[in-house]
């Protein structure tokens, strides 16, 4: 895959002056965020643009399930909601990767890594969108999972992602607000508006859970990222808590988590819940996901499609330029 690939075509680098690494773990350990021309190890940084490159992918990547609805919201209120939503995606996925520039890799780079299918993005972007439910489900869950990842992210040692991920949050909370209001109205409707909100929950679920990555014994890039404070909080704690929150709000609204394991566990405190797929989840990050051709197709047709907007965009700014230096 792209980043293994990123590492191995790596020169190899020169070996790091033990003070400046010295230095860097002092303020990592200080928690001063470390910004774009301070010194950092050659590793941290390709581990952040691992990370914000795979993100903001997600982000863009993630407009296309929901984009299948907008013309088929059921109100001129939730069209204008959804769209709103949707745009507000597109400007996550744009502050990431101009916070990832700021690390030396390109825009060119980290776009031309996802449309020619090396890059990686969230597994839970493979999956179809099958009714009007399924916008309720992607905002309460998916959101809703999102914001439990990304609220420790705004701690992340690096300024320019930390910073990005505190308006992100913002934006994220209203999202997950407005899907579990679409899954109450279904839920608290007729037999057949209850049934479908029952179905998205149903498929939606193991995949939501998923979304914060293998367990932690399985988990590569964990412990590092840990140390160096990108991470704050491990997948399988961030995963616990998600759950945690979100069945006490699948009972408020009358739907079923469909997990025959999930008990409350009075010692722990804390959900008790049944055995993750993993095998589904390695399949759909290696591509195989229901509808993985089809997000790649619509991302370079969409590109492809927008090249002249680009090349006006560009002949303008050049124009603007020769005025300018003509003045
Ligand atoms: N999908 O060692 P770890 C959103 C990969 S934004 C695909 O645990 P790490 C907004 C991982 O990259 C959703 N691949 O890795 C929205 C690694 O591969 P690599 C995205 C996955 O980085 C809502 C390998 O497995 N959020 O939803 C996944 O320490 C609604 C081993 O894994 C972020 O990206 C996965 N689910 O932890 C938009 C948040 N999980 O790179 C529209 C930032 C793992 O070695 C509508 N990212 N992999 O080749 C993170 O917090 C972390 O990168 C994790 C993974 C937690 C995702």
């Amino acid at each position: 895959m792209y980043t293994t690939e990123l590492q191995k075509n790596a020169q190899p680098t020169a070996v790091e002056d033990p003070a400046r690494v010295a230095e860097f773990e002092a303020r990592i350990a200080r928690d001063e965020f470390i910004e774009p021309k301070d010194w950092m190890p050659e590793a941290y940084r390709r581990t952040l643009v691992r990370q914000m490159s795979q993100h903001a992918h997600s982000e863009i990547v993630g407009m296309l399930p929901e984009g299948n609805w907008i013309t088929r919201a059921p109100s001129l209120r939730r069209k204008a909601v959804l769209l709103a939503k949707v745009q507000d995606e597109g400007g996550h996925g744009l502050y990431i990767y101009a916070a990832a520039e700021t690390l030396g890799t390109s825009r060119e780079q980290m776009v031309d890594a996802l449309h020619s299918g090396k890059a990686k993005y969230s597994t839970i972007f493979n999956y179809p969108t099958l009714t009007w439910a399924d916008i309720g489900a992607i905002g309460w869950l998916v959101d809703g999972a999102a914001i439990m990842n990304q609220v420790p992210l705004q701690r992340a040692s690096y300024g320019p992602y930390a910073r990005a991920m505190v308006r992100i949050c913002k934006e994220e909370s209203f999202h997950q607000r407005q899907g579990f209001e679409i899954m109450m109205g279904l839920a608290a409707g007729t037999a057949a508006q209850k049934r479908m909100a029952q179905d998205a929950l149903n498929r939606w679920w193991w995949p939501s859970l998923m979304m914060f990555g293998p367990p932690d014994d399985n988990s590569p890039n964990s412990a590092q990222s840990m140390r160096w404070r990108i991470k704050r909080e491990t997948n399988d704690e961030l995963r616990q808590k998600f759950v945690d929150v979100t069945v006490p709000q699948a009972e408020a609204i009358g739907l079923t988590i469909p997990d025959p394991d999930l008990t409350w566990n009075e010692a722990r405190g804390a959900y008790d819940f049944g055995a993750i797929d993993w095998d589904e989840f390695y399949a759909v990050v290696r591509g195989e996901g229901p509808t993985a051709k089809e997000r790649l197709k619509a991302r370079n047709d969409a590109w492809n499609e927008g090249a002249w907007v680009r090349e006006a965009a560009t002949a303008h700014a050049a124009k603007r330029a020769r005025k300018a230096e003509a003045a």
